[in-house]
């Protein structure tokens, strides 16, 4: 008979970012014998690898941090109500040794491959470099937006100036002043991207495929008296974001559009605009998001407001979007960012208009003219939630391999597993809480469902998990029936799973899970309460 091989460790967590971080945290916790493998040479995931200028949260900062422990809470103290990155990369690194979790971090261990092994039941997974690792369960921190891709353009390769995807920042200052620089792209990233460099740099050319609504951040430094109060008030702010839909602290009107006057409406649109944050967008009245007429008219709102910041009335009506409202994408957050297009060296292209044909060697070629540049910034975004999986090469049971499996559409039981995959448990998953919410607060609230499941596990005499088709069958059908209700669904954007740079993503899928946090979280509660109905034990 052969000898039925044990696994080298309990569980193997794959990224060392917000996610990871406090998932080791928990599995140290629960005396597993656990490693973080991170492609990485530090921890930090997102705020590790985007370094670029302007880099930074639109959350607060407070809202933002781990909650999980009263003396961290304590003794860390936020600069700013927005914090930029590499404040978060220290904050990061400052949990890691505080709780000693170092000791249990691999770095530079990028994933190249991952197998389930079925006679062992546990996972196998290989590095790049060729080394291997076994563990009963493999746990994906692998970050939602971590797979960044470039621009299918011809002649990416032939620049011989410096270009950076925004994502791979690198480590050391890059000379901007006097540079002529283009950027291409602009979601949130680009957005702060060209806020941050545009009075930084000699010229600096935008090339716009597709604007986006952006709205006014607000930071500000956080004085000793506020940081007493946030102190002070954690129990609450945590509370508010527990509450959520979106894990912030910003609630929505209870009152409908149509139940209140137009000059009511103006007021209330006056005060989120210039509230701190994403109030612009979750402190409207409660139908902005489903309700075409409300919609449209605080989307008009809005546009009157970027008309106001943009000198030139041709630019502001390019930088006006046209093929959507308000908040059905990401809503970028920004300082200064309409006025950077009145400064002389910011130019705007609309490569609609001017399609891009190709990069050459100087710089790059529209319809219409060649430009010349030192520096190309791409911020042309990530294979969203599903990429990271996809370039990891995941095979399950039988030889099923993910990315097969989520050709179509990445169906998964509340975001946590995917049928035919034993033992392996994400916490970004698509279709999940935490890929829809203010990240740690969602992270922290997969991380204890997922302990809790080992939890049970071991206690119950279990060594294999997997998700039934059925119940992933039925939770397709209810993240599609959120998904109806919202405007967002018919938008083109990483929520509803386009990215034009990826073969097969231009078709709609269900990537998020846009039933809010509390609906998810009571989910997740009913389903640890009824012994992990929908999974199947053994
Ligand atoms: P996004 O939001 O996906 O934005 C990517 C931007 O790049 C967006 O403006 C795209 O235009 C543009 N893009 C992508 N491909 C091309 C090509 N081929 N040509 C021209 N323009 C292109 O990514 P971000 O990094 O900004 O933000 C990601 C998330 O990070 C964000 O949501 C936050 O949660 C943090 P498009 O709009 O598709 O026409």
């Amino acid at each position: 008979m052969r000898e039925v091989q044990e696994p080298q460790y309990d569980a193997i967590v794959i990224g060392a970012g917000v996610a990871g971080i406090y998932q080791i945290y928990r599995l140290q916790e629960l005396g597993m014998s656990a490693t973080v493998l991170e492609a990485a040479d530090g921890p930090g995931g997102t705020w590790y690898w985007n370094r670029y200028p302007g880099a930074r949260f639109d959350s607060e900062s407070y809202t933002y941090g781990y909650s999980f422990s009263k003396d961290l809470l304590d003794e860390w103290d936020w600069s700013e109500h927005f914090a930029g990155q590499p404040e978060t990369l220290r904050y990061l690194n400052h949990v890691v040794d505080k709780f000693d979790l170092r000791k249990h971090m691999q770095f530079g261990c990028k994933v190249e491959g991952a197998e389930f092994d079925e006679d062992g039941c546990f996972w196998r997974v290989r590095l790049e470099d060729g080394r291997e690792f076994t563990g009963r369960f493999l746990l994906t921190a692998i970050g939602m937006l971590s797979a960044a891709t470039l621009p299918r353009i011809e002649g990416l390769d032939d620049f011989e100036g410096e270009s950076w995807h925004t994502y791979y920042w690198p480590h050391e200052p890059v000379e901007l002043a006097g540079k002529r620089v283009a950027v291409i792209g602009t979601g949130a990233t680009g957005v702060q991207v060209i806020s941050e460099i545009a009075d930084k740099v000699g010229e600096l050319t935008v090339f716009q495929r597709r604007p986006n609504w952006c709205a006014p951040l607000h930071n500000d430094r956080i004085d000793e008296e506020s940081l007493a109060d946030i102190k002070s008030s954690y129990d609450e702010i945590f509370e508010i974001c527990r509450r959520n839909a979106g894990g912030f602290l910003h609630s929505p009107d209870p009152r409908k559009f149509q139940d209140v006057p137009r000059e009511e409406r103006l007021e209330l649109w006056e005060k989120i605009y210039a509230a701190r944050g994403f109030s612009v967008w979750m402190s409207n009245f409660i139908d902005t998001g489903i309700n075409p007429e409300a919609n449209a008219e605080y989307s008009a709102f809005i546009a009157d407001k970027i008309r106001s910041r943009v000198n030139d009335s041709d630019t502001a009506e390019l930088l006006i979007p046209k093929d959507h409202g308000f908040g059905t994408r990401r809503v970028p957050l920004e300082t200064r960012y309409y006025e950077a297009y009145n400064r002389e060296n910011v130019h705007l292209v609309d490569i609609n208009e001017t399609p891009i044909e190709r990069i050459t060697t100087r710089g790059l070629r529209t319809a219409e003219r060649d430009y010349e540049f030192d520096l190309i910034i791409y911020a042309t975004g990530f294979d969203a939630i599903t990429g990271a999986f996809d370039r990891m090469n995941m095979t399950g049971s039988g030889g099923l391999a993910l990315r097969d499996k989520w050709s179509e559409s990445p169906d998964t039981l509340l975001g946590m597993q995917t049928s035919g995959f034993p033992n392996l448990l994400m916490l970004s998953g698509p279709q999940g809480g935490s890929v829809s919410t203010n990240y740690p607060r969602g992270i922290e609230t997969a991380v204890d469902w997922i302990s809790d499941l080992l939890v049970y596990m071991r206690d119950h005499g279990y060594r294999r998990v997997e998700a039934n088709a059925e119940a992933e069958s039925s939770w397709r059908q209810h993240v599609q029936e959120m998904y109806q209700f919202q405007l967002m669904s018919k938008v083109k954007s990483w929520f509803t799973g386009y990215n034009s740079n990826v073969d097969g993503h231009d078709v709609p899928r269900l990537m998020i899970y846009p039933g809010g946090a509390p609906r998810y979280r009571e989910r997740l509660e009913e389903v640890a309460a009824n012994d992990y109905e929908g999974f199947h034990l053994s």
